[in-house]
């Protein structure tokens, strides 16, 4: 006998209340020892494009400076809690001070006078200045000032501590990998001393001094590092940077810009060309006035936070308007636009260094 003799076995009758009885236990015993069948899941899991749970959000400068301000009045700063940073939680992503997936936004505010003990972690860290001065953050060893439309980095593992030598409030935005670093579990986190080791307030810090000079490597340290070894981008700079792009795009030179209208310089490392930090991009973005840009959508997750004039963002269709220091957060795969009439400078980041590494980043122009 051969199988072509078998006759074909009836198929079972997959609506019958004895097929549906087997199936409820199969899904009960599949449970009982942790089985869970792909074809009940494949959609969510494995979705045709990116289906965050996080969802786009602004949130109002206006707002968030005042709590910051009163939580000063309430609350020293000091070992244990560390920082008066309040993180900014994406309302999509309940119960996790989480601003995307991977990225953490915050406000930090210190008093004047007050200082924040220094302590590293294997989380990457920057400062972005909206306004004020005042503070100088001591980066192993190094003090480094903080100025309006200064970006300040904090690589993974550096200690770090920030003091306020002056007699006015300070706050700014801070941006870790935070989640990303609390998903994988590759979380490492060590005290430092209590007090500040360093309190000179030197104008130009030490790696600045080595490392700040336009296109200039010193040839004693050469060699790529994976992250920046100059840890103060400078407004200075980067206006200037922004400014020429749009001055040369009206001259008629071409490849300065973005886009018409869009200029935007990215915070690099010396040593390789490359994002400043392993984890998280950072750009400074300007419109002209009378600026649309087109659409995009991308697999990374950004925030972004306005630094000067207003506008609108439009997220999915969904159109916000922006004014002086609103944050917004922009989920994988959100259709992303911006638009002003009167001029808009934007500082934004992202974790597109991660996915770019991974060959996962994924972005598209929509419109
Ligand atoms: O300034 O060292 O927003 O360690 C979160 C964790 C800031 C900081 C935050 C931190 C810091
Ligand atoms: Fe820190």
């Amino acid at each position: 006998m051969t199988a072509l003799d078998h006759p074909a076995a009836a198929p079972p009758d997959f609506d019958s209340p004895a097929h549906q009885a087997r199936l409820a236990e199969l899904y009960r015993d599949l449970d009982a020892v942790g089985m869970t069948p792909l074809w009940t899941t494949r959609e969510g899991l494995m979705p045709s494009t990116p289906r965050p749970t996080a969802v786009p959000h602004r949130w109002r400068w206006a707002e968030l400076y005042p709590l910051a301000a009163r939580s000063a009045e309430l609350v020293p700063v000091g070992r244990g809690g560390e920082r008066r940073a309040i993180s900014l939680g994406n309302p999509g992503l309940p119960g996790d001070p989480y601003t995307t997936p991977t990225l953490w936004a915050a406000i930090q505010y210190l008093g004047p006078r007050e200082h924040a003990p220094e302590h590293r972690h294997s989380q990457s860290a920057f400062r972005f200045v909206l306004e004020g001065e005042g503070v100088w953050t001591v980066v192993d060893g190094d003090p480094v000032a903080m100025r309006r439309g200064d970006l300040l980095l904090t690589p993974g593992w550096h200690f770090h501590g920030h003091q306020n030598v002056s007699d006015t409030p300070m706050a700014w935005l801070d941006g870790l990998d935070i989640p990303f670093v609390a998903q994988t579990d590759q979380g490492f986190f060590e005290f430092g001393p209590e007090e500040v080791r360093d309190r000179r307030t030197p104008e130009r810090s030490d790696n600045e001094r080595l490392w700040g000079g336009p296109g200039l490597t010193p040839v004693g340290a050469l060699g790529a590092r994976p992250c920046s070894p100059l840890m103060a981008y400078r407004w200075v700079h980067t206006d200037a940077a922004l400014t020429a792009q749009l001055e040369l795009a009206a001259e008629g030179v071409a490849g300065t810009l973005v886009e018409p209208g869009h200029a935007a310089v990215r915070f690099t490392n010396p040593t390789t060309g490359g994002d400043a930090l392993t984890t998280m991009r950072t750009e400074m973005h300007r419109l002209a006035a009378g600026t649309t840009t087109r659409r995009t959508r991308t697999s990374a997750s950004s925030v972004w936070q306005v630094f000067s004039g207003g506008g609108t963002v439009v997220l999915d269709g969904q159109e916000q308007d922006l004014q002086h220091g609103d944050v917004v957060a922009v989920p994988a795969w959100t259709e992303f636009g911006l638009r002003s009439e009167a001029g808009l400078d934007l500082f934004t980041f992202s974790d597109a260094p991660i996915f770019e590494k991974l060959s996962l980043l994924r972005t598209a122009v929509s419109a």
